[in-house]
């Protein structure tokens, strides 16, 4: 397996620990970003990934993007341990808390989002952390009452072992932390993060301490 990685970025934190968790070997390809995007002369990463965007994850001649994809797609591949519950609610479950991180908080803290503000809006760096700030803390306060109220008990976002969920959770929370988020406010957010730090796939899929790191674009 190929996965198309940087080491400054969030989302491919999630393929790394999937990756980890299951024992797939796995090679980091680094990518680089531009600040904006040539349409008329894309890269060859973009004919790899239609959004230009990582992880790419490539099995063979087989390409895939999204993480969502990607972790479902290595889950059904390689099913021990799995990372979602065998019934289907919840699965469900366990789908929307991941989606909550994915589809609604990333994003608006997301490179392109940053830079765009900055270059077309000329929003000054502090405002720009204000913006990233909120939209994470919103997004934290978000999963703790979703968890508090409406997840099983048990030490991670869906009971006892960690799942997709906590494949979102645990990269979001790093990236609250070096925006500088405050979160004291999240303590159910934060006993899961500290679970998670506690098991070895999670804590050296991390930027700092991920395998290939020479490899990886600094
Ligand atoms: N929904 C995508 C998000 C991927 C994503 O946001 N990747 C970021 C890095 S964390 C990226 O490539 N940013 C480059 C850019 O914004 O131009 C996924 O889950 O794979």
């Amino acid at each position: 397996m190929k996965l198309y990685d940087n080491i400054h970025a969030n989302a491919p934190i999630r393929v790394r620990i999937v990756l980890l968790l299951k024992n797939i070997p796995f090679e980091r390809i680094p990518v680089g970003f531009s600040s904006e995007r040539n349409r008329t002369n894309p890269t060859s990463y973009d004919a790899l990934n239609p959004q230009g965007m990582v992880p790419v994850l490539a099995d063979e001649n087989f390409v895939i993007w999204q993480s969502l994809a990607i972790a479902e797609y290595l889950d059904e591949l390689f099913p021990t341990p799995p990372l979602l519950p065998a019934d289907s609610r919840g699965k469900a479950h366990v789908r929307s808390l991941a989606l909550m991180i994915a589809c609604d908080a990333q994003p608006l803290a997301n490179f392109r989002v940053r830079e765009f503000l900055i270059r077309e809006f000329g929003l000054p760096d502090a405002e720009m952390l204000r913006w990233v700030r909120h939209w994470l803390a919103e997004s934290l306060t978000d999963y703790e009452t979703a968890i508090v109220r409406h997840s099983t008990p048990g030490r991670f976002s869906y009971g006892n072992s960690p799942t997709l969920a906590d494949v979102y959770l645990f990269p979001h929370v790093l990236h609250a932390k070096r925006f500088g988020v405050p979160l004291d406010a999240y303590p159910a957010v934060m006993r899961i993060f500290n679970e998670c730090m506690a098991i070895p796939a999670f804590y050296n899929a991390r930027s700092e301490d991920a395998p290939n790191n020479a490899r990886a674009g600094k």
